[in-house]
């Protein structure tokens, strides 16, 4: 008896360990789905396989794979997983989709542009997101000939808010987590326009939230036209990573591609 006992412990600890760490659920499917077709311009999910049994959702989960640096087995995995569940931009990362709804002109026609904080979070003192806006411009302005002017009333070329869930865009963001703030590329109406998730917590220099400056800096990229870039290094790499807001200098793929279109500083 005892022996027996032994033995069926020891073969419940070794079905246990043998279990997957964690296992794609149902829920992780429809999500993944839901994060190809924001992302990736899936559209049809249930469309035919290609003559290799290659499904449309095979394909975007092996461009999504290739554009993050993973292993490429155009299969739902925990590694891809992980990487969809992460805090990032809301701007698609394929080229399609984002002209496609996020403003088609690559570039302003003038150097001097205007922006306006239309709003506040309850998250920092008024100071500090002035202050984080302003230096988060001043990333782009000190490599090129842009300049940039705040005013308080009337539009400006970048109107800048904070809002919940439904905002007044087609693009309503996603509660707390995962999606951070989206921006529109160079167009007049929302073109350069930046909205951040008022569900996240923004910080001015702690690491326990987000850093609202270097959120916003991403953000301008895409109102001064870049859109993502694959270098992991790059502050136009899609997903959030903390980096010290008192010591940060402008990533040189993020220089190269700002300059490629506005020229360099005289
Ligand atoms: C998305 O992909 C489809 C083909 O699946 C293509 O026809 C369409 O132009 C793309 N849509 C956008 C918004 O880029
Ligand atoms: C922040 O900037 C606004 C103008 O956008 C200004 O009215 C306000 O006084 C500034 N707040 C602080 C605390 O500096
Ligand atoms: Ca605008
Ligand atoms: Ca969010
Ligand atoms: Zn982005
Ligand atoms: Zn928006």
């Amino acid at each position: 008896m005892r022996s027996f006992c032994v033995y069926a412990l020891l073969s419940l600890a070794a079905a246990v360990c043998c279990l997957p760490v964690s296992k794609v659920t149902v829920q992780d499917e429809s999500f993944a789905e839901n994060y190809l077709k924001k992302f990736f311009n899936l559209t049809e999910e249930k469309g035919q396989s290609d003559t290799r049994g290659i499904s449309p959702i095979n394909k975007k989960l092996s461009e999504m794979q290739k554009f993050f640096g993973l292993k490429i087995t155009g299969t739902l995995d925990t590694d891809t997983l992980e990487v969809m569940k992460k805090p990032r931009c809301g701007v698609p990362d394929e080229k399609v989709a984002r002209f496609a709804t996020f403003g088609a002109n690559s570039k302003w026609n003038k150097n001097t542009l205007t922006y306006r904080i239309l709003n506040y979070t309850p998250d920092m003192s008024e100071a500090e997101v002035n202050d984080s806006i302003q230096r988060a411009l001043q990333v782009w302005a000190k490599v090129t000939r842009l300049t940039f002017t705040r005013i308080t009333s009337g539009t400006a070329d970048i109107m800048i808010s904070f809002g919940r869930r439904s905002h007044g865009d087609n693009y309503p963001f996603d509660g707390p987590g995962r999606t951070l703030a989206h921006a529109f590329g160079p167009s007049s109406g929302i073109g350069g326009d930046a909205h951040f998730d008022d569900d996240e917590t923004f910080t001015f220099r702690s690491s326990n939230g987000k850093v609202l400056f270097l959120v916003a800096a991403h953000e301008f990229g895409h109102s001064l036209g870049l859109s993502h870039s694959e270098d992991r290094n790059a502050l136009m790499y899609p997903l959030y990573s903390y980096r010290n807001p008192d010591t940060f200098v402008l990533p040189q793929d993020d220089v190269r591609g700002i300059q490629s279109l506005y020229g360099q500083k005289i």
